[in-house]
C-alpha cells in the first residue's frame, strides 16, 4: 500500500499571536537576561522550545472541564475524578495530589531517604537529586554507559545497568540504599527510553534485596509508545497497558503532570503501600494543602483528569512523538550533531561537537542555547555542566553529555514552525566558528542554570555574525 502523509488528530480552534523581534532587540533582551535563556521575557521569544513542562495546548474537553472546577477546600470533586484517572492509566493504589512533579518528590526523600543513604538512579534529573540531597542522600549514577556517548544508537538508552546497581548493593549493602529512582523516557540522556525487559529485570533485582523501586513517570507514556515500537513482542499492547505493565512492577510513582498530562500546573505522588502513603498525607498538609487539592485549584485537577486520558489515546502520543521525529530527521539530514536516537520530548544537539572549538569551562551549550536565540528568537535550554552544578567539593561537575535541548509543547507548534527552528540551527551551524564562549558572573547556590548570569567572553555578543533570517512568503 501506497504510504500516505499524516497530520496532527486536532485542529486549531484559538491561536496565541506571536511577536517577531529584529536582532537588535534580540541582543538586548539576551544581555539584559544575562545571557540565560531562562531570564528572558517570554514576549521576546518567537519558538519557545525551552522545555515541554506545563507548556502544552489543553484540548476543548479540557477547558471545558475547568470551568466544572469545583474550588472547596475538601472533599472536591475533582479529586476524585483525578485518583481515578490516576487509578485507570497509572494503577497504583493511593493518590496524593502535589502543586507539581518536584512536590512529590520532595515527600518521597523525606519519607524515604535517611541521612548518609545512596539513591540509585538510571541518570540524574536537576530537580530530584536535590531533592534526594536535600534529605540526606547522596545519588549514584546506574544507567548504561552508552546513555552518555550521544551517538549511541541504542534503541534503550535509558536501561539501567544491572552491573553497576549489583556493585553497588555488594559495596553498600542494602540497608545503606533508600531506594532505587527509575526514571521513564530519561530526560538528561535525551528523551531516551528503558526496555520493558531492562525494567522487569532492575526491579526484579531491587526486589530480591528488598530495595523498593519509585518510578519517575513524567514521561512513562512517551516511554511506554517506544516499548510498543522497538521492542519485540510488546507491538500488539497498547499504550496504556504497557503503562500499566511498567508500575505494576514498581512501588509508586512520582508524576510531574505538567508534561505527558497535557496540563499547565500539578502533579503527584502515588504508592502502594498504605503507612507510606499516611504519612505521605501528613507531610503534604505541611507543605502543599490538603490532601484533597495538595496546591492545585479543582480546575486544575479537573483539566488533569481528563489531560490524562487523552495522553494515552494512541493518536495523540503517535502524533506527539511523530513531530519531535519530524525535527530530529531535519536536523540529522542536514549534518548536525544531534543525540541519537532522537528522543520522545525533544531534540537535543550535541554542543561539545557543534562547538568543538569551545572548551568545556566556557559553557559550549550555554553558549549555544544564546547563540540559538540571537538567529531568530528560539529558545532552547541547556543541559550539560551549568545544568549539573557542582560536587560536593564545589568543583564544577562536567558531564560527558554538554546538550542543548530543543524541548517540543505538546500541541502547540505547527510543521512550519518545525521548519523554521531547522532552519535556525542550520544557520548557526554555518557560522559556528565564528561563536565565543561565555563566562558565569552570577552563580546562584541552588539549580543554578534556573537563575545564573553570563557575560561573553569575547566583545559583547557570542553570535558576532547577523544570520537574521529574511522571511519570505512560500
Ligand atoms: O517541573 P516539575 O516540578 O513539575 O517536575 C520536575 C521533574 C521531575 N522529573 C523529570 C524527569 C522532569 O523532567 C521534571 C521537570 N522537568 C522540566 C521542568 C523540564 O523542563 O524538563
Amino acid at each position: 500500500m501506497k504510504k500516505r502523509s499524516w497530520a496532527e488528530p486536532w485542529k486549531i480552534k484559538m491561536v496565541e499571536p506571536l511577536r517577531m523581534t529584529s536582532r537588535a532587540e534580540r541582543e538586548r533582551a539576551l544581555a539584559e537576561a544575562g545571557y540565560n535563556t531562562f531570564l528572558l521575557r517570554s514576549e521576546d521569544v518567537y519558538i519557545d522550545l525551552l522545555t515541554d513542562s506545563g507548556t502544552s495546548a489543553m484540548s476543548d474537553r479540557q477547558w471545558s472541564a475547568l470551568m466544572l472546577g469545583d474550588e472547596s477546600y475538601a472533599g472536591s470533586r475533582n479529586y476524585y475524578d483525578l485518583e481515578q484517572a490516576m487509578s485507570d492509566v497509572y494503577g497504583f493504589a493511593e493518590f496524593i495530589p502535589t502543586h507539581q512533579g518536584r512536590g512529590a518528590e520532595f515527600l518521597l526523600s523525606q519519607l524515604m531517604i535517611k541521612p548518609g543513604q545512596f539513591v540509585p538512579g538510571n541518570m540524574y534529573f536537576t530537580t530530584t537529586r536535590y531533592h534526594q540531597e536535600l534529605a540526606g542522600g547522596q545519588f549514584v549514577d546506574v544507567i548504561i554507559d552508552e546513555a552518555h556517548n550521544p551517538t549511541s544508537t541504542f534503541p534503550f538508552k535509558g536501561n539501567v545497568c544491572l552491573k553497576k546497581l549489583q556493585h553497588l548493593i555488594d559495596e553498600q549493602g542494602t540497608d545503606k540504599i533508600a531506594y532505587l529512582s527509575l526514571e521513564t523516557n530519561v530526560n538528561m540522556a535525551g528523551g531516551q527510553p528503558c526496555s520493558m525487559e531492562n525494567i522487569k529485570a532492575t526491579c526484579e533485582l531491587c526486589h530480591q534485596h528488598d530495595i523498593p523501586v519509585f518510578l519517575d513517570a513524567t514521561r512513562c507514556v512517551e516511554n511506554a509508545w517506544f516499548i510498543k515500537q522497538r521492542e519485540a513482542g510488546w507491538n500488539d499492547r497498547s499504550v496504556v497497558e504497557i503503562v500499566r505493565d511498567i508500575c505494576n512492577l514498581t512501588d509508586g510513582c512520582t508524576m510531574s503532570g505538567k508534561k505527558d498530562s497535557l496540563v499547565n500546573t500539578g502533579g503527584f505522588l502515588a504508592v502502594n503501600d498504605i503507612k507510606l502513603a499516611e504519612e505521605a498525607r501528613n507531610l503534604l498538609v505541611c507543605h502543599e494543602g490538603l490532601h484533597t487539592y495538595g496546591g492545585m485549584a479543582g480546575r486544575d485537577m479537573a483539566a488533569m483528569a481528563v489531560g490524562m486520558h487523552e495522553s494515552i489515546e494512541e493518536d495523540h502520543i503517535r502524533s506527539r512523538v511523530g513531530q519531535v521525529q519530524y525535527l530530529g530527521e531535519k536536523l540529522m539530514d542536514a549534518g548536525i550533531p544531534i543525540v541519537q536516537p532522537i528522543g520522545g520530548h525533544g531534540v537535543y544537539l550535541d554542543a561539545a561537537a557543534f562547538l568543538d572549538h569551545l572548551p568545556r569551562d566556557e559553557f559550549p551549550a550555554q553558549t549555544l542555547a544564546a547563540a540559538l536565540y540571537l538567529d531568530c528568537g528560539l529558545r532552547t535550554m541547556e543541559r550539560g555542566a551549568v545544568s549539573a552544578g557542582r560536587d560536593a567539593e564545589g568543583h564544577n561537575i562536567f558531564p560527558k553529555l554538554e546538550l542543548v535541548r530543543l524541548t517540543i509543547p505538546r500541541r502547540v507548534y505547527t510543521q512550519a514552525h518545525m521548519d523554521v527552528t531547522a532552519e535556525s540551527v542550520l544557520a548557526v551551524w554555518e557560522h559556528r566558528r565564528a561563536v565565543t564562549g561565555l563566562r558565569m558572573t552570577y552563580e546562584p547556590v541552588r539549580l543554578r542554570f534556573f537563575q545564573a548570569f553570563f557575560s561573553p567572553l569575547v566583545g559583547c555578543t557570542v553570535l558576532p555574525v547577523d544570520t537574521s533570517p529574511e522571511v519570505v512568503a512560500n
